[in-house]
């Protein structure tokens, strides 16, 4: 039995990607909560940095041993916990689901991420981060069109899913205009009533300040 912990922050959509992928399989952790603007944001402290030099979260920590970068997470838990599977068999549906997963990981979140924008006058963020998150979303509702059944890609939940509806909670945060997105938008409705995904949003983790008040 491994000792797991994660450092997470309530509100990262990237540490959200690694809870719904942990509630889906069913694992266990102690959660750490890495507060990001606080104290000039914890996850800048030399401690912290010295197993996220990115100084970002998500980090897993596994019988000591620590792992950041939420998609190499996704691959590390796809492998050492492989019963509940994430990435499909079949190589095509597969690449198809990193694809998704890779628009989203490298291609929207990075450029609305808190540390790019802090370097923006205030009043310039809210745009900046619509811009880009609708850019990300109307790419990945094209791929949808293709591959879209229940879920992102056929009608099994994939790691296209863990990384959409986290992405979809940002677009919410900044008032993205979700009209032109139906698929996008179909899929994370459908995700919201899933045990697994109830269990990771955000209003449910331990330094949300609604649950700690
Ligand atoms: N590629 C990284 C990105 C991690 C990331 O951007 N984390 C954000 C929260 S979602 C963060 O820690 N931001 C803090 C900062 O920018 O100072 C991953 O997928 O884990």
């Amino acid at each position: 039995m491994s000792s797991i912990k994660l450092y997470s922050y309530w509100r990262s959509s990237c540490s959200w990607r690694v809870r719904i992928i942990l509630a889906l399989k069913g694992i266990k952790y102690d959660y750490v909560a890495v507060h990001l603007v606080n104290n000039g944001g914890e996850q800048r402290t030399d401690v912290y940095r010295s197993f996220n030099p990115m100084k970002q979260v998500p980090t897993l920590v596994v019988d000591g041993n620590s792992i950041t970068q939420s998609m190499a997470i996704a691959e590390y838990l796809e492998e050492k916990f492989p019963k509940v599977k994430l990435f499909p068999e079949d190589l095509h549906t597969k690449t198809k689901v990193r694809e998704i997963c890779e628009i989203i990981n490298s291609g929207t979140q990075p450029i609305q991420n808190l540390s790019v924008l802090q370097r923006l006058d205030e009043d310039k963020r809210p745009e900046w981060g619509r811009y880009w998150i609708a850019k990300g979303l109307e790419a990945v509702e094209k791929f949808l069109e293709k591959t879209a059944g229940k879920y992102c890609v056929g009608d099994e939940i994939t790691a296209a899913d863990t990384f959409l509806v986290p992405q979809v909670g940002n677009a919410h945060r900044f008032k993205v205009d979700m009209s032109a997105f139906p698929i996008v938008s179909r899929i994370d409705e459908t995700l919201q009533s899933h045990e697994a995904f109830v269990a990771a949003h955000p209003t449910k983790q331990p330094d949300n300040p609604e649950k700690a008040a």
